[in-house]
Formats: structure tokens, C-alpha cells, sequence
């Protein structure tokens, strides 16, 4: 169903049942709504343009992974449509160690900016979608500038939070709280149109969504969840049937379109990276903001995302997100064979943070 309600309109309708509201939030999904358009023009040229944005960028990221010139520009656009608006205090990207400060010569504003420039960058060669997940939280700390406490919040404190997802046509879905609101972006009118109001996760799942390649890594209440999904266990299995693109956007719109689950569980046989590969911030966070909104839910096996109090930037969590009754079922299967990884991962998930 396309309107002509632009995101611009639908936007300012929102904000006008907040009375109080400064307007500042509303503007900087604008600026979001708009670095996307920018992101989007680019990732449909990235095969024609391989010097600018396409292939790798032979740098890595924070965490080790190898940069992609898109990934760059990315985070580039995002970062310069807002370090002077003075809606921003500070930022936090997948694609930089520590915090983002807005440079001296601006004034800050109420809001904290978390973003995943390019999710499944390894994607962008071989002509898969890609995404960018944002989220927004208010300014806690007093320091004049924004700080790493200031971006340090549980999920459960976050005021917005959304992806645009870069495939056959390009979507930007995100929730300020109210909801979950689908834009498609009209190419020929370079305006993203309300196409998927009020968003809710159907009822009856078809999709589970797992790189079963490493199988032999989960520990044994995943390793039965995952069966119990596809059919190998008696009556109530769910016979969901195997979806799996390895890029986390593309994989949790369809199932958030479509009813299904996602997981990425922790890893037995990864010292380095025994809780899997994606980010609490950047990452499983905004997303369990979102499912949570479309009557999902969202856990790291052992709990609710949203409760987690980070305590460093670029801090990993396993997760499982889609439909609530799915999810718990994992959270009950790793609770009744997995306590020895839930003894050893609770220190991990508990660590207090120093905001230093
Ligand atoms: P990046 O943030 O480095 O892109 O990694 C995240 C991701 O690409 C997800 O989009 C995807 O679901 C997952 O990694 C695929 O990982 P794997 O190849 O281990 O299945």
C-alpha cells in the first residue's frame, strides 16, 4: 500500500502529539531519512563505480574486519549530516574505536547518535542487500560535551531506533516509540513514502534464520533449539523452513514482514569471541527496540536485549529476535541444557562499566 504520505509529513504528524516536544528529534530523523538517500544513490552505483565505493578499502574496523570503501563513505555521510546541527552531543559508529565527538567549533545538542554505517558490507560486491541501523538516546551524563557514558545506555532508554535496508527497493522502517513505520523510497519523486504502517510481527512464523555452518559451535540447548524449529522433534516443532542471506538487515526485515526468528548464538570454540559477532550498540540493541515495538521480542539467550547495561563500545552479544514465543523457547532450551555457558557468560553480561 503506497501513500502520498511522505516520511517528512508522517514525521511532523507524530511530533504534534507530543506538545512538549522541540522539534529536535523530528529534524534529526530528517537528517537520517536523508543521509540514506545518499547511502542508497551510492550502493546502487557500487558495481559501476568500484574506485569511489565499491570493494574493500584494504583498512579494518575496530573490531577487526576489513573495511569497504562504502563503509567509509558511509559513515562519512551520516557523520557530517550531523556534527554541526546542534542536535547531537556525541556520536558512536561500528566503524571507529571510540566515541565520535562533535568538533569544538559546534554546539551540542540533547540527542546521542549510535550507528552501524553498512551492516553486511561483505554483501556489497556480490550485489547482496545491505543496511544501516541507527539508534537515538538522550543525553544523561552532565559533562558539557557528550561522553561514553552518554552512549553506554541500555536498549530499554533508547527513544528511537531504525535500519534502511538497501535491496530491491530501498526502506527505511524505524519506531520513535509508537510503533513501527515502513517508507519506501519513490526513486522518481526521491521521496520515501509511507508503504508499511504500524508494523507488527505476524502470528504464525515461517522463517528461522541461522548459519548452520557452525553448528558444531553452539552449545547443546542451541544446538536442540535449532532442531526443535525445523522439524526434528515431535509435535510442537514450528516446521519452519531455513532462510538465511548473512546479512543481519535483510534477514530480520523479512522475518519482521514475514513472522520468523533470527540467531546468531555465541560461539564455544572462539576465545576472542565467545558471545558471536554482532554488536550490542550497533546492532542487536536498535533491533530488539524495533521487534519489541512489532510485538516481538529480543534476548541474548539468557534474557531481554533492552535490560543489557553496556559497559564497553563495541561489546557483542548473541542474539535471537523475532517472534516472542520462538525467542522464549530458546531462552527455555539454553536455561534447561546450557548452564554451564549461562555461568560462564553472566560475568561477561554483568561487567560494570567505567565510563573513563
Ligand atoms: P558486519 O557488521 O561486519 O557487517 O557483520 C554483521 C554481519 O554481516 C551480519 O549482517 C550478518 O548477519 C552476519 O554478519 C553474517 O555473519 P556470518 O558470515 O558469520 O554468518
Amino acid at each position: 500500500m503506497s501513500t502520498f504520505m511522505t516520511i517528512e509529513r508522517f514525521i511532523i504528524e507524530q511530533e504534534r502529539k507530543h506538545p512538549q516536544a522541540s522539534g529536535a528529534l523530528s529534524n534529526l530523523m530528517y537528517d537520517m531519512a536523508l543521509a540514506a538517500k545518499i547511502i542508497a544513490r551510492e550502493t546502487t552505483r557500487a558495481g559501476l563505480v568500484s574506485d569511489v565505493v565499491g570493494g574493500v578499502s584494504h583498512k579494518t574496523n575496530p573490531t577487526g574486519d576489513r573495511q569497504y570503501k562504502l563503509d567509509v563513505f558511509a559513515h562519512d555521510v551520516i557523520y557530517k549530516m550531523n556534527d554541526h546541527t546542534q542536535r547531537v552531543c556525541v556520536m558512536a559508529s561500528e566503524e571507529y574505536e571510540d566515541i565520535v565527538p562533535i568538533p569544538e567549533e559546534f554546539e551540542i545538542g540533547d540527542y546521542v547518535l549510535i550507528f552501524d554505517p553498512l551492516d553486511g558490507s561483505t554483501n556489497i560486491d556480490v550485489n547482496v542487500s545491505v543496511g544501516t541501523i541507527f539508534s537515538i538516546f538522550r543525553k544523561v551524563s552532565d559533562a558539557p560535551r557528550g561522553t561514553l557514558e552518554d552512549c553506554l545506555q541500555p536498549g530499554k532508554q533508547l527513544v528511537a531506533a531504525g535500519y534502511c535496508v538497501y535491496g530491491s527497493s530501498t526502506m527505511l522502517v524505524y519506531s520513535t516509540g509508537n510503533g513501527v513505520h515502513g517508507f519506501t523510497l519513490d526513486p522518481s519523486v526521491g521521496e520515501f513514502l509511507l508503504s508499511h504502517p504500524d508494523i507488527k510481527i505476524p502470528n504464525k512464523p515461517r522463517y528461522y534464520s541461522v548459519n548452520h555452518s557452525y553448528e558444531s559451535y553452539w552449545t547443546p540447548g542451541v544446538q536442540r533449539y535449532v532442531r526443535w524449529l525445523r522439524d526434528d522433534t515431535p509435535a510442537e516443532s514450528p516446521k519452519l523452513s531455513l532462510r538465511y542471506i548473512g546479512s543481519l538487515i535483510s534477514d530480520f526485515h523479512r522475518n519482521l514482514l514475514l513472522g520468523g526468528v533470527y540467531v546468531y548464538p555465541g560461539n564455544l570454540h572462539d576465545p576472542k569471541h565467545p558471545d558471536g559477532k554482532l554488536r550490542l550498540l550497533y546492532e542487536t540493541a536498535p533491533l530488539a527496540f524495533l521487534a519489541t515495538q512489532a510485538g516481538g521480542y529480543a534476548s541474548d539467550g539468557y534474557g531481554n536485549i533492552l535490560e543489557i547495561q553496556p559497559h564497553e563500545l563495541h561489546q557483542r552479544t548473541p542474539l535471537f529476535i523475532g517472534n516472542r514465543h520462538l525467542v522464549e523457547k530458546a531462552e527455555e532450551f539454553i536455561q534447561q541444557y546450557d548452564r554451564a555457558w549461562i555461568d560462564a557468560y553472566l560475568p561477561r553480561r554483568n561487567k560494570t562499566p567505567s565510563f573513563t
